[in-house]
């Protein structure tokens, strides 16, 4: 029943959209025709967010036919393909992204004029989805993007939150959560597909006396897809990101309902309902909540199903699976996929639990982004039990397997076998999620060197002992189109001109060729006024939204992450304090003046952090109003950190914060974001910041601060913070001033607790270590012949940092993935 009727065949090969490729003429009869015909509004009464639509399903056609093509190619040459699962895509606005994708911006940009419309403003009116909390989501959005340019048969699997990350607003210096409601005005980018949907089960009981055993759940939610496209850098190629939300409709309680209480499966009809509804808004700290668990489930049984369907497409029989699937996992949210998977080939395909098990390692491998402990998912057996009942057993099982099969014949000891359990013994028995995915994946890996060693040496230890081959790096990276093209259009032109065109786009190793041209005065010049243009554009924001007016002189410094104790805004904070004191102990010196910026989200329940908001908050308000500071230095928190404000901050920073505690940021990927874009460094050896410095040299970036090691002996030693705060008078000073309340005089104790604490993160440890490199960068910058050279060899030996290698690395060393190629890929009459 696959027939395809000869003239919508034809449609598909000769649609004259993209062939001859379209201009601005026909853009705007698109943009017109689906105003009037898809949203049924009259032109003269279009709204900018009107025009956005139609703009956008215009936009959306001209992928439309090499994502569906895409797919016909994986399907006739049955092409091996990666399924990424991962509860979190921060995808970003599409728009601009996708002209630039397919070299249509100039056409519709033309198209707006003729309108007597600016394709700048129009564009502004997107959304920002941020069905992600930050880095993890971010990195998964920048894969998809070089999955599809390097045409890797890929498709990525999330869930469509109906709210997103919150919206941040800041009131008397503290964050407010507000709901962010993203999908308000439409969305035009995204296929609903109603057909597609899976039935996802939960609760019930298991019946063990046959073989399988029989699960009866008690409840069923439908799961229902919709796609959106991802469209490779300059066309012919656009991958699916499938969204899955709950079908409320059909939600249904069949236990109770057979019971004949209707009105009591109404009821789990309401609380189900809230599953697509929220993202978690946590970064590295882990949620015990049954309705997260439940998410979870809900992805990833949608997803597999899914994928066996689609592989029953190309093959008819299960057994092929291995060859023609690798699912990833990343981090352990999706994990609960290994005993779903075994759950459907042993009770739905009859298939032995060994030969099932042997499938899934083949099949499944981890990225582990993080070694905070509270991260690492547990999930208690009762609440297991309860909500997946026979997904317990398989873990059981798979568990026993383990422990019988690989760990006894080895001759380890009771207490090795304790530790690497799946299951945590203790007065509440736990799953550790983590240890589940190391055993299931052929290939763990963790996201930068550091990091790497560190999961083999600490986290995984006993692991690497069982499994050494097992483990592997894969360095993050970050999307050139995206980072440079969209969010710094003026970099982009002056990377053409010196690079003698756009290849450096798709091959960031090209940016090698500016080694040679660090030295030449007139493209440092050239370089310092794309740089001077990106803090005008900065500097007009924040005058607009917030009413601070800055200086586009001054060196702007930028830390813009998650707000969390161990990235340490706090001791960005001392700098600023500590640099505020001896301004006024020495008014008349030369000071270099400085901008700090600084944006993030606390999660909400995160005390410490939204305090650290307050903080930041309370001293920008009383330094930029101290006359005696004179614009020496000037403190923004800019609200509502989002995808679509990095783009504007990070072509703005002169100098990028990258200050984790060593050992604690796994890799970071803005710390690639800024130096891409021309900035310099201060950080830690932590994360990638260690390889940037081996890219860079050490006399462009400032490095400062303890090393992991040293980290670690004064915590073995019994840290002291007091051992730094009673040797420093200057930071004693600092933490004085904050505790009683320096800053926030209407309440001199707020900050007590947070200077007082144990410290754990160790600021006051590398406090000096700190001032010193900020000192080292102030030198630098008041020499703009040497800063500007550094800014141009970060930007040069960039090239590393592009995703487009961590994914080439993850298709060779980890999936076994051939991307299409030239000959397979369809030609253009
Ligand atoms: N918070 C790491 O902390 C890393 C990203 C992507 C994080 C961060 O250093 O760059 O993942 N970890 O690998 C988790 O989310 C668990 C992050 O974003």
């Amino acid at each position: 029943a696959k027939t395809t009727p000869t003239a919508a065949k034809n449609l598909l090969t000769t649609y004259d959209y993209i062939n001859p490729k379209p201009d601005a003429e026909l853009v705007r009869k698109s943009i017109v025709y689906k105003l009037i015909f898809i949203l049924g509004i009259d032109p003269k009464d279009a709204t900018p967010a009107d025009w956005l639509n139609a703009a956008m399903f215009a936009a959306r056609d001209l992928s439309t036919e090499n994502f569906l093509s895409t797919r016909q190619i994986h399907e006739k040459f049955k092409k091996r393909t990666v399924y990424y699962l991962s509860m979190e895509f921060l995808m970003g606005r599409a728009f601009t992204n996708s002209l630039i994708n397919q070299d249509l911006y100039g056409a519709f940009e033309q198209a707006f004029k003729e309108l007597g419309l600016n394709l700048a403003d129009i564009s502004e009116q997107e959304a920002d989805p941020a069905l992600g909390n930050g880095g993890l989501g971010r990195l998964a959005a920048c894969f998809l993007d070089s999955l599809a340019t390097l045409r890797v048969p890929a498709v990525g699997y999330g869930i469509r939150y109906q709210y997103g990350m919150f919206k941040q607003e800041i009131v008397d210096g503290k964050q407010i959560e507000k709901p962010d409601l993203w999908l308000d005005n439409g969305m035009a980018w995204q296929f609903a597909r109603p057909a597609k949907r899976f039935p996802v089960s939960f609760g019930g009981t298991l019946d063990t006396s046959h073989y399988p055993p029989r699960w009866k759940p008690a409840e069923q939610i439908n799961a229902v897809a919709y796609d959106e496209i991802v469209p490779a850098f300059g066309g012919q190629i656009a991958n699916p990101l499938r969204l899955w939300t709950a079908h409320t409709g059909d939600l249904f309680n069949l236990a109770s309902f057979n019971e004949g209480d209707y009105f009591s499966s109404m009821e789990a009809q309401m609380k189900n309902e809230t599953i697509a509804n929220v993202l978690y808004p946590n970064d590295a700290t882990a949620v015990g909540r049954e309705l997260r668990l439940k998410q979870e489930y809900f992805l990833v049984s949608a997803s597999v199903q899914d994928i066996i369907a689609r592989h029953l497409c190309r093959y008819d029989s299960i057994h092929t699976l291995p060859e023609d699937v690798a699912i990833h996992l990343n981090d352990t949210h999706p994990v609960l996929a290994i005993p779903e998977l075994m759950r459907i080939l042993i009770d739905d395909y009859y298939l032995p639990f060994d030969q099932a098990w042997a499938m899934c390692q083949k099949i499944f491998s981890y990225t582990n982004h993080t070694l905070m402990s509270e991260a690492l998912e547990k999930w208690s057996v009762d609440m297991m039990a309860q909500l997946l009942p026979r997904h317990l057993d398989i873990i059981y099982k798979i568990n026993h397997h383990f422990i019988e099969n690989v760990v006894r014949p080895q001759g380890y000891d009771d207490d090795f076998i304790r530790r690497v359990s799946i299951i945590e013994e203790g007065e509440q028995r736990q799953v550790r999620m983590a240890w589940l995915a190391v055993i299931a994946s052929h290939k763990v890996n963790g996201v930068a060197k550091i990091h790497s060693d560190l999961m083999v040496s600490s986290l995984f230890a006993d692991f690497a002992a069982l499994f050494p081959e097992r483990f592997t790096n894969v360095t993050n990276g970050v999307t050139p189109r995206r980072w440079i093209a969209v969010a710094n259009p003026k970099l982009a032109r002056f990377l053409d001109k010196h690079l003698g065109g756009s290849g450096w786009l798709t091959d960031l190793n090209q940016l090698n060729q500016l080694n040679k041209l660090v030295d030449n005065k007139d493209i440092q010049n050239e370089f310092a006024n794309v740089k001077h243009a990106a803090k005008v554009r900065l500097a007009e924001y924040i005058q607009r939204e917030m009413n601070i007016t800055i200086n586009p002189n001054a060196l702007f410094d930028v830390q813009i992450k998650r707000i969390h104790a161990y990235k340490r805004q706090s001791m960005n904070v001392l700098h600023i304090v500590h640099r505020y004191n001896q301004i006024l102990n020495n008014p008349n010196a030369d000071w270099q003046p400085r901008v700090f910026i600084l944006a993030g989200k606390a999660a909400s329940s995160y005390n410490e952090a939204k305090q650290t908001i307050r903080l930041i908050n309370d001293i920008a308000y009383f330094i930029n109003h101290d006359e005696r500071v004179r614009d020496l230095i000037k403190v923004v928190f800019i609200p509502n950190y989002s995808v679509s404000l990095a783009e504007l901050i990070i072509p703005a920073a002169d100098l990028s914060e990258q200050i984790s505690l060593a050992g604690k940021e796994a890799s970071g990927t803005s710390n690639m974001k800024f130096a891409l874009n021309g900035a310099l460094t201060i950080g830690t050896l932590d994360g990638a910041n260690v390889e940037i410095l081996q890219h860079v040299g050490a006399e462009n970036i400032f490095i400062f601060g303890n090393t992991v090691e040293q980290v670690q002996t004064l915590y073995r030693n019994g840290y002291n913070p007091y051992d730094f705060i009673d040797n420093d008078p200057e930071l004693a000073q600092v933490v004085n001033q904050i505790a009683q309340g320096a800053f926030s005089p209407d309440e001199p104790h707020r900050y007590h607790k947070l200077m007082h604490n144990r410290d754990e993160f160790q600021r006051y440890a590398d406090f000096r270590s700190y001032v010193n490199a900020q000192a080292q960068v102030d030198k630098l910058y008041r020499q703009p012949e040497k800063w500007y050279r550094a800014a141009l060899v970060n930007m040069a030996n960039m090239g590393y940092f592009s995703s487009d290698r961590s994914i080439e690395d993850y298709c060779r060393e980890i999936w076994r993935i051939e991307p299409v190629s030239e000959q397979e890929l369809p030609r253009l009459a």
